[in-house]
C-alpha cells in the first residue's frame, strides 16, 4: 500500500510492455484428443503418481488436476490449501520431489498435469505455513509485504461493483495487487517454477477477482504462454465482471453446466437435454471447462454429489458422452463436516477405503473416457427420447450411448451409425451386436446406462474394470450407510469369503443406495450368504435374519436383488 504510487507507476511501464507482444494466442479447451482431466482433490503426490499409473493412463484420461501445491497455512481442514504462505512447493501432499516425481510417473502414462494455482490472494492469518515460512497477515517475508497488497482491505460485498470484485478481499483474504510489476513477475515467477518440474496447465482459483489484463500479462511472462489455462469466473447474471472477458486467456469453467445436470437430473426430465449446452447459454463449447460437480458446489449445494447415487452416476455418463466443453471428473472423499480434509493427510492407500471415493475409476464413468476420446470431433446422431428420463444419442459412426434415467426397466431396438459387428457395452462389460442396418436391441435396467464404441469392439479384447463373470452371482443390496460404513458379502463358498468377515467381497456403491457386485462362481453352485457392513474402523455388523440361500444357472448369472435387513 506503501508502494501504491510507485506501483501504479510500475504497472503502467508492465502494460506498455505488454502492448508490444505478440498476443497470447487464445488457447482452445483442453488440446488433445484426451479432454478429460480428473481432478483428485485433496490426493497426496505419492497417491495421485500411483492413481496415474494404475488408472488414470490405462482409462485415457488426458489429465491430472493436483490440488494446490504450494505452502500455505497450517490446519486440519482443505480450505487451508486456498490460503498462499509462498509459493515453496511443500505441503502435506509432499514436498518438492515428490511433486516432480509426480509430475514425471503421470507423463509416463500419458497423463498430463494441471496445477490448481491459487495467485489473487495470500493467507488472513500469522503463523508459520506448511513449508516452516513464518508470516503475519499482509507480510509473507521473502514473498510479499504489505505494499504488494491491493488498496482495498475490506471483504467483497457487491457483485455488481468491479472495483469492489477485484480490488478488495475474498473472504478477507488478503488481495495481491496484480496490476503492479513486482506481483505480476513473483506470480509469473512460480507458474515458471511449475512449469520448469513439468507442469502442463494451470486452474486460476478465483480468476474473477483478478482484472483480465492483469492475467493476460502474467501469462505472457510464461516460458510457454500458450499453457492450457482453465479459469474460475463463476458466471451470474447481474455480475459486474462476466465470464466472456477471459475467453482471451484460456478457456473458463462453465459452472451453469453443473447446476443445469443437478437441475435436470434431479427433477426435471434428460429429454431436455436435446440441445444442451450454447443454447442454454452457456459460454462457447471450445472455451468451456465443465464438471458435474466440483469440490466448492459439492459442498454448498450446488452441484448433484456422491450422495445423489444414480443421478450423480448417470450425469457423468452423460457429461462425458455429450460433446461440449472439457470435462472435469472431481475425486474426492465422504464428508459429513463439510470443512474437512482428505483422510489420512491426503494418503490414498487403496480406493474405497478410509472414505476415498475414486469416482474417477468408477466403471460406469471410467470406462467413458475412452468413450469420450473415440467419439472426439464427432456430432451428435440419432437422437431418441420418450419424452421423459430415456434418452439414446449417438456420436458420429464411433460411438452410441443409451441412458435409462427411470424407475423401471426400457427393451428397446435402437438405430445407431455404428458399423454393424461385436461391441462391448462399457457400462456393463457385455457383449451387443449391431446389425447391418445400424440396430440393436437391449434392455437397460432402471436407472442405468449402456455404451458402445467402435474401440471396445468385443468385451474379450477389451479390460472393463470389472469384467462381468460368464457364470456367477450378481449381488444388488439396497443398504443405507453412514459416513465410513461400506457393505460387504460373505458366504459359505470360498469365492464368498467362507464365513470369515475378513475375506468379505466389498461391494461397489456407484448406484448408491444399491451396492454391487458380481461374483464368478461355478454353473451350478449352490450357496448361502450375508450381507454385513463394516464401519471406518473395521468393526463388522451382520444383517439380521437367516442365511440368504441361492443357485447359480447352469449358464449365465443370477441376479440377485436383496435389501439389507436391519
Ligand atoms: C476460509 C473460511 C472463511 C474465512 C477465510 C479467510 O471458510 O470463513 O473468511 O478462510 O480466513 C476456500 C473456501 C473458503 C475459505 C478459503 C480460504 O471455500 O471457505 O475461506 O478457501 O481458506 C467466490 C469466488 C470464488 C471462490 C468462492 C468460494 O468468486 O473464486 O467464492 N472459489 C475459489 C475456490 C475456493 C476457495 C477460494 C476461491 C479462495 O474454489 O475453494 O475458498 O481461494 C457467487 C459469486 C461467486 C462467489 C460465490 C461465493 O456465486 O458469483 O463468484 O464465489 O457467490 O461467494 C449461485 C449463483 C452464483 C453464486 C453461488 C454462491 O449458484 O449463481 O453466482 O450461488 O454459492
Amino acid at each position: 500500500m506503501a508502494r501504491k504510487t510507485v506501483a501504479a507507476a510500475l504497472a503502467l511501464v508492465a502494460g506498455a510492455a505488454v502492448a508490444v507482444t505478440a498476443p497470447t494466442p487464445a488457447q482452445a479447451s483442453a488440446p488433445g484428443g484426451k479432454d478429460v482431466t480428473a481432478v483428485m482433490f485433496e490426493w497426496n503426490f505419492a497417491s495421485v503418481a500411483k492413481a496415474c499409473t494404475d488408472e488414470l493412463g490405462p482409462d485415457g484420461y488426458g489429465y491430472v488436476q493436483v490440488s494446490p501445491p504450494n505452502e500455505h497455512i497450517q490446519g486440519s481442514t482443505w480450505w487451508t490449501a486456498y490460503q498462499p504462505v509462498s509459493y515453496k512447493i511443500g505441503t502435506k501432499l509432499g514436498d518438492r520431489s515428490a511433486f516432480k516425481s509426480m509430475v514425471d510417473t503421470c507423463h509416463a502414462a500419458g497423463v498430463k498435469v494441471v496445477v490448481d494455482s491459487v495467485i489473487n490472494h495470500m493467507a488472513n492469518a500469522s503463523g508459520t505455513g506448511t513449508a516452516g515460512s513464518s508470516f503475519t497477515k499482509y507480510d509473507y517475508p521473502g514473498t510479499y509485504s504489505a505494499a504488494d497488497m491491493d488498496d482495498c482491505t475490506a471483504n467483497i460485498t457487491n457483485y455488481a461493483d468491479r472495483w469492489n470484485v477485484q480490488h478488495c478481499e475474498l473472504v478477507g483474504l488478503p488481495d495481491l495487487d496484480t496490476g503492479e510489476e513486482y506481483v505480476r513477475k513473483t506470480i509469473a515467477g512460480y507458474l515458471n517454477d511449475l512449469l520448469s518440474l513439468g507442469v502442463d496447465g494451470f486452474r486460476i482459483d478465483a480468476a474473477k477477482h483478478i482484472a483480465e489484463d492483469d492475467l493476460a500479462n502474467i501469462k505472457s511472462r510464461l516460458s510457454n504462454p500458450g499453457v492450457y489455462w482453465k479459469q474460475e469466473t463463476i458466471g451470474a447474471s447481474g455480475e459486474a465482471v462476466q465470464p466472456s472477458e477471459y475467453y482471451n486467456t484460456g478457456d473458463v469453467q462453465e459452472f451453469h453446466y453443473g447446476y443445469d445436470l443437478k437441475r435436470v437430473f434431479n427433477n426435471e426430465k434428460l429429454a431436455e437435454l436435446k440441445n444442451f449446452g450454447e443454447a442454454w447459454g452457456y459460454v462457447p463449447s471450445g472455451k468451456a471447462s465443465v464438471f458435474v460437480t466440483n469440490h466448492d458446489t459439492e459442498r454448498n449445494g450446488g452441484t448433484l454429489t456422491y450422495k445423489d447415487g444414480a443421478n450423480y452416476t448417470l450425469a457423468h455418463v452423460f457429461m462425458l458422452a455429450w460433446p461440449y466443453g472439457s470435462p472435469d471428473v472431481h475425486s474426492g472423499y465422504e464428508f459429513t463436516n463439510t470443512d474437512a480434509g482428505g483422510p489420512n493427510n491426503g494418503q490414498v492407500n487403496a480406493c474405497y477405503t478410509d472414505g476415498w471415493k475414486c469416482q474417477h475409476a468408477w466403471r460406469e464413468i471410467a470406462s467413458m473416457v475412452k468413450f469420450r476420446n473415440t467419439a472426439a470431433g464427432t456430432s451428435v446422431t440419432n437422437w431418441w427420447d420418450n419424452g421423459g428420463n430415456q434418452i439414446a444419442f449417438g456420436r458420429g459412426d464411433k460411438a452410441y450411448v443409451a441412458i435409462n434415467h427411470e424407475g423401471s426397466s426400457l427393451t428397446r431396438t435402437f438405430q445407431t451409425s455404428l458399423p454393424s459387428g461385436s461391441y462391448c457395452d462399457v457400462q456393463s462389460g457385455k457383449g451387443v451386436t449391431v446389425d447391418s442396418s445400424g440396430q440393436f436391441t437391449a434392455t437397460l435396467g432402471a436407472n442405468t446406462a449402456l455404451a458402445l464404441h467402435v474401440g471396445a469392439k468385443n468385451c474379450d479384447t477389451t479390460t472393463p474394470p470389472d469384467p462381468a463373470p460368464t457364470a456367477g452371482a450378481s449381488f444388488n443390496v439396497n443398504a443405507t450407510t453412514q459416513w465410513g460404513e461400506n457393505i460387504y458379502v460373505v458366504g459359505n463358498t470360498s469365492a464368498l469369503g467362507n464365513w470369515d468377515t475378513s475375506a468379505a467381497l466389498k461391494l461397489d456403491p456407484a448406484s448408491y443406495p444399491v451396492w454391487k457386485l458380481d461374483v464368478s462362481m461355478p454353473a451350478g453352485t449352490s450357496f448361502e450368504y450375508k450381507y454385513i457392513r463394516k464401519d471406518a474402523g473395521g468393526a463388522v455388523t451382520w444383517e439380521s435374519g437367516s442365511n440368504r440361500t441361492a443357485t447359480v444357472p447352469s449358464s449365465g448369472v443370477i441376479t440377485l436383488n436383496d435389501t439389507w435387513r436391519g
